[in-house]
């Protein structure tokens, strides 16, 4: 589906607003600065990196002033690399959704971002940044690619609505937006995302950490889950095999590939804002990245929830470091 010579384009989001835990913003000029251009650059692949996408000029429309507290706040570096510059208007919770225009505003041009890269016929590769941004990542690449199917490898469904959600975090939502779930033709995402992903084009591996409303969604809509419970039972490359029979049987559909490194077990990937124990391994990630790597379909990535300010500078370097790895094995890494 991409064209020659292959292109990858980095969509850096320093993001925070879809969840509560500060830092992860910092994920996307961690990666960076771990060298992920080069390490891209010397897989073959053209790299396009400009700079971080800036959230700071985006347009939502604050509420009144004298609305609550809660306030809307994305962090950017700027192009020369200086300091945080942060946005903080009135954004009062809709409904339980916590930071509705922020993280709408926010994923609207990410939308728009992906979108316009993968009609280049690139591979975007987005940098989280809270996982709330793959609502944006997926509609973009749905733009170009209306059948693209999409691997969500994570240890929670993020399929809350706004209806279902305990935490109000949207990061824990994203995928019912896309779905067009009930409760989610809400002001202000509905002025820019229309449902556009079927519940048989969405798999997900490594599930865990599953709320009751989402197992609910999951039943009433068929979703396919391998969790680990799956991976345990078959191995991962049966899991793997199971999960692109059923949204890509004769393999000929794009890939996006939607990657929590929550997923990993949090001896793999500890800074991360929701870990969860029992993950995936750091070979049995891997190889997730690394079959989808070579069905040669592949069309978007996603490396979401990199949070290099939680626990000691250790876990940090590892979490890091994995992340680079996985999106280097993405794109074909370890293929012969
Ligand atoms: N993530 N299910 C929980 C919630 O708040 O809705 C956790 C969501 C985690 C989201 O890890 O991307
Ligand atoms: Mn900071
Ligand atoms: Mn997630
Ligand atoms: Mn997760």
């Amino acid at each position: 589906f991409l064209k020659e010579p292959a292109t990858v384009a980095i969509v850096g989001c320093p993001f925070s607003g879809g969840q509560g835990r500060a830092g992860v913003e910092h994920g996307p000029n961690m990666l960076i600065s771990a060298g992920l251009v080069d390490q891209l650059t010397s897989l073959g692949w053209e790299v396009h990196y400009e700079s971080q996408q800036s959230f700071l000029d985006i347009p939502y429309n604050p509420s009144p002033a004298s609305s609550p507290q809660a306030t809307g706040e994305a962090k950017v570096k700027s192009n020369d690399g200086k300091e945080d510059l942060v946005q903080r208007l009135p954004d009062p919770d809709i409904g339980r959704m916590k930071k509705p225009r922020l993280v709408s505003a926010v994923n609207e041009k990410v939308a728009q971002e992906v979108g316009s890269i993968a009609k280049k016929g690139w591979l975007p590769l987005t940098l989280g940044g809270d996982h709330s941004l793959a609502m944006g990542t997926i509609a973009g690449t749905k733009s170009k690619y209306p059948d693209a199917c999409v691997i969500w490898v994570d240890a929670h469904a993020d399929v809350n609505t706004p209806l279902t959600t305990d935490s109000g975090n949207l990061h824990g939502c994203p995928v019912s937006f896309l779905l067009g779930l009930d409760g989610t033709d809400v002001e202000p995402f509905n002025k820019w995302l229309s449902p556009c992903l079927k519940p048989e084009e969405i798999v997900y591996i490594g599930l865990r950490d599953i709320d009751a409303g989402e197992k609910a969604i999951l039943k009433q809509h068929g979703i396919k889950a391998y969790t680990m419970h799956h991976v345990d039972k078959y191995g991962i490359g049966k899991v793997v095999d199971m999960a692109l029979d059923h949204v890509n049987p004769d393999r000929k559909k794009p890939i996006h590939l939607s990657f929590d490194v929550d997923a990993l077990d949090p001896t793999v990937a500890p800074s991360t804002g929701t870990p969860v124990r029992g993950g995936l391994s750091f070979r049995e990630g891997h190889y997730i990245t690394e079959a989808v790597a070579e069905t040669g379909n592949l069309v978007a990535v996603d490396i979401m929830e990199v949070n290099p300010t939680l626990l000691d500078p250790r876990s940090v370097e590892k979490t890091v470091a994995v992340g680079c790895s996985l999106a280097r094995a993405s794109l074909g890494e370890t293929l012969l």
